[in-house]
């Protein structure tokens, strides 16, 4: 085993301040304090079923909308997750998983590949628009993938297959894609240096 895979990252703007840290090879400890109640439980979920411990502690400008600090957390978590990849040696790189809540299936793909890339598609008309927990707008969950993806530098697809209940449907996203980066996050003792033809990611 080389260096921990674990980070610990702040960012600070005029919309929120964020304390992040995690560690890639932990347990699934979750200690989530993002003053958005349903993201909570996302990020929890998250956590849990990607086996990376986490915490987060965030103060933003909610009494607007919580659009801003959803979104910062998952940015950061995004600059986090690419940080404590390190040069990716080792890794599986690919992870997949096809995950129910209920009436709800959503399949993941992660690529863990440097580069940023998000396909989604698959919720029901209306998702969007309504207010999960009377808070959390459904939209959201897209845009966090995107901060997500786009800052760790992932190549990842969700796709929601079936689903009635929104807080189903995003659970289910949410522990579809930890699943699938907790497979491609995994290191195999089979790989040998970086996982790619090119000799980096
Ligand atoms: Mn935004």
């Amino acid at each position: 085993m080389t260096a921990p895979r674990t980070a610990d990252l702040r960012r600070e703007t005029s919309e929120s301040s964020i304390e992040l840290s995690l560690d890639l090879d932990g347990t699934g400890v979750a200690d989530i304090e993002s003053t958005v109640p349903f993201y909570d439980h996302l990020l929890t979920a998250f956590a849990k079923h990607s086996l990376t411990d986490l915490r987060v502690r965030a103060k933003g400008d909610i009494e607007i909308d919580v659009h801003h600090t959803v979104e910062d957390i998952g940015i950061v978590l995004g600059q986090a997750i690419r940080q404590a990849l390190g040069d990716k040696s080792g890794i599986s790189r690919f992870g997949d998983a096809l995950v129910p809540l209920d009436e709800a299936l959503v399949q993941a793909v992660v690529d863990i590949s440097g580069r940023p890339f998000l396909v989604h598609s698959g919720e029901p008309a209306g998702f969007e628009y309504h207010l999960i927990g009377g808070h959390f707008t459904g939209s959201m969950v897209r845009h966090v993938f995107e901060a997500i993806t786009f800052n760790a530098g992932l190549t990842v697809h969700v796709t929601v297959l079936g689903g009635r209940d929104p807080h189903h449907i995003a659970e289910a996203e949410f522990k579809a894609f930890a699943r699938a980066f907790r497979q491609a996050k995994a290191l195999d003792p089979l790989v040998s240096g970086i996982p790619s033809t090119k000799g980096a990611l």
